[in-house]
């Protein structure tokens, strides 16, 4: 697991993970900028695929990015319920799932919800780790090489905490 700290539209890996909303028809943030650098192909794709429920992960190419796929998960809007945690940690199972399923071996990850749908940074960033290491335990016979791409040092700075590195 390592950590990059720039746009995830730059990556050359299999798949980029996007934080979409449930529509999967574009949006802002990451997703906007994943949209705009892959072309007007990708939401073509999109709405072929009639959405994607919060918590699970549906692939496309990646047109015009560097990545060869993006894998649009929708992570939950921050309500301090019991159930974002559940919700969020089934986005990175979800999408590491989806990926094996299509015989990827590298995934970039943006930090889904902590941006727009407001999750408290410290905590999204516990689960991600966790669930990504839960997966990693789960499937010894694959091999996943597994960025974490951090927008900002701020998010860079809190996955370098939990991860101890
Ligand atoms: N590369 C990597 N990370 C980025 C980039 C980028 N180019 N741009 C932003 N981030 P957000 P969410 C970081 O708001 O909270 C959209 O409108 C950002 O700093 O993109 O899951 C969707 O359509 C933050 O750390 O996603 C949904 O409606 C992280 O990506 C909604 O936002 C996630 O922030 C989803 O909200």
């Amino acid at each position: 697991m390592r950590i990059f700290v720039g746009d995830i539209t730059t990556l050359n890996c299999d798949a980029i993970v996007n934080a979409a909303n449930s529509s999967l028809l574009g949006g802002g943030g990451v997703d906007g900028a994943i949209h705009r650098v892959a072309g007007p192909k990708l939401v073509e794709e999109c709405i072929t695929i009639h959405g994607c429920e919060t918590g699970d992960a549906k692939i496309t190419l990646g047109y015009n990015l560097p990545a060869k796929h993006v894998i649009h998960t929708v992570g939950p809007i921050y309500s301090g319920d019991n159930s974002d945690p559940i919700k969020l940690a089934s986005c990175y199972k979800r999408s590491l799932d989806v990926a094996r399923e299509n015989g990827l071996h590298s995934i970039a990850f943006s930090a889904i919800s902590t941006g727009v749908y407001g999750y408290p940074l410290k905590a999204a960033t516990e689960i991600a780790v966790n669930a990504v290491r839960k997966w990693l335990n789960e499937n010894p016979d694959y091999d996943m090489d597994i960025t974490f791409c951090c927008f900002s040092q701020r998010v860079a700075d809190a996955y370098a905490e939990v991860l101890n590195m």
